[in-house]
């Protein structure tokens, strides 16, 4: 397939030069490279301009709750492990409304992909701070300036044991392409958090701001499997932001560990053979 056939007949509604165009060119050459067909995907998305992309994705697509993208995108894992499953979020969605999910993603190694679509914003409800906000933004929000330092969505999914963590940006959609097929190949939980400007509401971290800023950090020599080295790698950000993929470890998913899917997920269980009597042994 080429990745226009990827489109449904519906065209994106977000504002002309946002960064959620370069994820969505990117997150469609990434499938049509790995040869996944439309009906081997299953994307869960949160609400936010985000969130919107499941209109514009020809996959299956599961438009869930403010916060929420995380949970079918593992229920749906458990129910049928042949398809490749997607969640998408917002900054706001995933850290704020959705972080205690994410944090227990992580830390369960859900065989699933995250991608975060992190323009430091909540947008769709027009323009208020979010957990990625930048110390000292206006926003509608905080018309004084945030007072808080924001959170560093890599180095929280180190701590909370992600097996594959990355950065990408929006503006550099065939770097992002290859970060999205490497974190779908992972075998476990895979973070990445995109960069993207929101050109409507956040003035600061702009296109400019961003595509003068990134670096790929593995092409200067950063490897993937030392944990120390990627929370320091976690900590840059200034004159010079690294993307790429921060760290990478081989362990055992949630499901395959799990013994009721260790060896069929639950769509290929025979009901008809489950011995239900003793759950009802007792009652009356
Ligand atoms: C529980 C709940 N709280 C708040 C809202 C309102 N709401 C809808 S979208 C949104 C902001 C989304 O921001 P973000 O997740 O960063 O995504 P973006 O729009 O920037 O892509 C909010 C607060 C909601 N729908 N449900």
């Amino acid at each position: 397939m080429k990745p226009e056939e990827l489109n449904t007949p519906h065209d994106p509604t977000w504002c002309p030069a946002c960064g959620n165009f370069g994820i969505w060119v990117a997150l469609k050459k990434a499938l049509t490279e790995l040869k996944l067909d439309p009906d081997e995907v299953a994307i869960s998305y949160g609400i936010g301009c985000s969130g919107n992309e499941n209109n514009f994705v020809k996959t299956y697509a599961f438009h869930s709750l403010h916060g929420r993208a995380v949970p079918p995108a593992a229920g749906i894992k458990f129910a049928n492990d042949a398809l490749t499953v997607i969640a998408v979020s917002g900054d706001g969605d995933a850290y704020g409304e959705g972080g205690n999910h994410f944090i227990h993603a992580c830390k369960n190694n859900y065989d699933i992909t995250y991608l975060v679509h992190d323009n430091q914003m909540y947008s769709l409800t027009t323009g208020q701070a979010s957990p990625t906000s930048e110390k000292g933004m206006k926003t509608k929000t905080t018309p004084s300036g945030i007072i808080e330092d924001p959170i560093n969505p890599i180095s929280l999914a180190l701590a909370a044991n992600a097996t594959f963590v990355a950065k990408g940006f929006s503006g550099k959609a065939d770097h992002l392409a290859e970060l999205i097929k490497k974190a779908i190949q992972h075998k476990g939980f895979a973070l990445v958090d995109i960069l993207q400007n929101c050109v409507t509401f956040n003035k600061l971290n702009t296109f400019q701001f961003f595509n003068k800023r990134v670096y790929d950090m593995n092409k200067e020599g950063h490897k993937t499997n030392n944990k120390q080295k990627a929370y320091e790698m976690a900590s840059e950000w200034g004159e010079r932001i690294p993307i790429g993929i921060f760290y990478k470890e081989e362990k055992p998913s949630y499901n395959s560990s799990l013994p009721q899917t260790a060896d069929a997920p639950l769509v290929k269980h025979e009901l008809g053979k489950v011995d239900l009597t003793p759950n009802f042994e007792g009652l009356a």
